[in-house]
Order: structure tokens, then sequence, then C-alpha cells
């Protein structure tokens, strides 16, 4: 029995070393060559239920890249971005899903590919969706709802805490403090809410962390009783819509999670764009310099 686990570990030693090694040897980005064989011609994607899976897709089409055997690797935000990371400190070619706002533009020297034929949308904003009743059953979050938004380098002031490892109640109660005149407009008028309970839910994305969690400690200034439950994007848009939660301030519009707000067309009400801005596209480190437009993944 042993020896066969020894046997077993030297093979897998042996299987797995040479792998691993071949792995972390892939070669820094050389632009004098095609970039598609350099990568495999593959993107980095994150989840599948992710909006910007869906335009990557239909990017690979518009630009004829699936003829020319570009594929779309699925897989999550936590190791796409782990992916890049280890790219970037060896200078590999890599082309990742990427968007704004997101640490991952504060962190990595990267730059979003131009999109001529503006298949990921011109302007894309945030926004604050309600369950149908909530401006009735619940005024104080409504009018709360109808007052917050914020932009793009305030958002990221709590979603790099969090991605250097501080707890997002933390870096949101942090925010509160660093922003009284801010959280005074956001809560003005907003009545006491006596332990009225309300439900958000929300997309694990590092920026509906950053804006859910802060939401809730601002609620819970005021005395409501606030959940915050993450879901599946599809879910979270139904649970808005059959009055299973109360509100939700991660909606992508109008491209990214367009589908979503089509399918509940009527079944939710968009209160506002929390956060105008926001981007989605596709990405490459800022060395690749002659891959600026995603035609230049067929053509370069
Ligand atoms: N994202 C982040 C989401 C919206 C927020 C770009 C990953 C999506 O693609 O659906």
């Amino acid at each position: 029995m042993k020896f066969k686990r020894l046997l077993l570990l030297a093979f897998i030693t042996v299987m797995v070393i040479p792998l691993t090694a071949c792995q972390s040897s892939t070669a820094a980005y050389d632009s004098s060559k095609k970039l598609g064989p350099q990568i495999n011609y593959t993107i980095t994607g994150i989840d599948a239920g992710a909006g910007i899976m869906g335009g990557t897709q239909k990017a690979l089409s518009a630009y004829h890249l699936t003829q020319g055997k570009w594929q779309l690797q699925t897989s999550s935000t936590a190791a796409m971005t782990s992916t890049l990371n280890k790219a970037i400190k060896y200078k590999q070619p890599i082309v990742i899903t990427g968007w704004q706002p997101h640490w991952m533009f504060t962190k990595y020297p990267i730059k979003f590919l131009k999109d001529p034929k503006n298949v990921f949308g011109k302007a894309e904003s945030i926004h604050s969706i309600a369950r149908v009743g909530l401006k009735k059953d619940n005024p104080g979050v409504y009018r709360f709802l109808q007052q917050f938004h914020w932009n793009a380098t305030q958002m990221s002031k709590i979603m790099l805490k969090v991605n250097n490892g501080v707890k997002p109640a933390t870096a949101a109660k942090t925010y509160i403090k660093d922003n009284p005149k801010q959280v005074a407009q956001w809560l003005k008028g907003v009545p006491n809410g006596h332990g009225k309970s309300v439900k958000f839910t929300y997309v694990a994305w590092d920026s509906e962390i950053a804006s859910t969690n802060l939401v809730k400690q601002l609620l819970e200034m005021k005395g409501y009783k606030v959940t915050i439950q993450p879901m599946e994007a599809q879910t979270m848009w139904a649970s808005v819509a059959t009055n299973a939660a109360d509100a939700s301030v991660s909606a992508w519009l109008p491209t990214t999670s367009g589908r979503y707000a089509k399918q509940y067309k009527g079944r939710f009400v968009d209160v506002r764009a929390n956060l105008h801005g926001a981007k989605t596209g596709l990405a490459v480190p800022k060395y690749m310099k002659n891959i600026n437009s995603i035609s230049d993944l067929l053509t370069k």
C-alpha cells in the first residue's frame, strides 16, 4: 500500500513538474510575431453569467474572430486577475475581459481595446433598481435610493481597501467617516427606519461589494435593518422582479445587464443611475503597444 502511494506520488511529480515549468516559461510578448498563436487564440474571461461574456461572444463574431480561431475562456474574476497578474509579471501576452470601475485598472498597466463596431456599447452606468411597490411600502429607503450616487474614484476607495484585505463593512464605515458632506446629502430627508427591514441583493463583483456594503452601513445609521445577499446576476434581477428582494444597486445598463432588464421589463423600477462612466470591453497590458483595437486581434 505504502509503496503504491509512493509510486503514485513519484508519477504525479514526474508528470506535473514539467507541465508547470512549461506554463511559467511562456515567452514574453513579441510584437514581431502574430498575437493569436502566442496565446492560443484565447481571451481570458470571467464567470459565464456576466454580461461582459455575452458582449465578448458578440465581439468574436462581429470582428470575425471566431473564424480566426479565437475563443473565450470562462473562469472567474479571481482566476482572471490572477492570470493577468502572472502575465504582467513576465511581460507575457494576454487579452482579458476588462471593466471599470475595477481595481485591475489601478493595479495593473492595462488599456481597453478600441471597439469601432461598438459591441460593448457607448455609455454604461450602474443603476439602482427597486421592486415595484417599494416606493409605497418603504418611502424612506426609496428616497435614499433616489439620492444615492457617486463616481468611480469614490467607489475605488472602498474597492481598493477590500482588495487589500480590509473587510467590506469596515471599508464602508471608513468611507462614511471620511465623507460626511456626501453622506449628509445621501441621507437628507430620509426618515428614521425604526428597525424596518430592507433586503438588497447584489452580485459579488468588486464594485458591487463596495456599493452594497456602503448602502447597508448608511441605512443602518438611519435605523433600518438591512440584509444584503450576494447571488448570480440572473437571480439578482429575478429577486427584485418577484418582490423577493427590495432593491439592488448593481444593475449595469444599458448594455451589460441589458438582457435581464429586457426580460424583467415592467417588473422592476429603474430608480436612477448611481454611477456614470462605467465601461466594459476587452483589455490588454500596455506593453502590447501594437494592439490597440479589437480588430488588431485578427490582423496583428
Ligand atoms: N462585470 C462587472 C459585470 C458587471 C459588473 C463587468 C463583470 C458583467 O459583466 O455583467
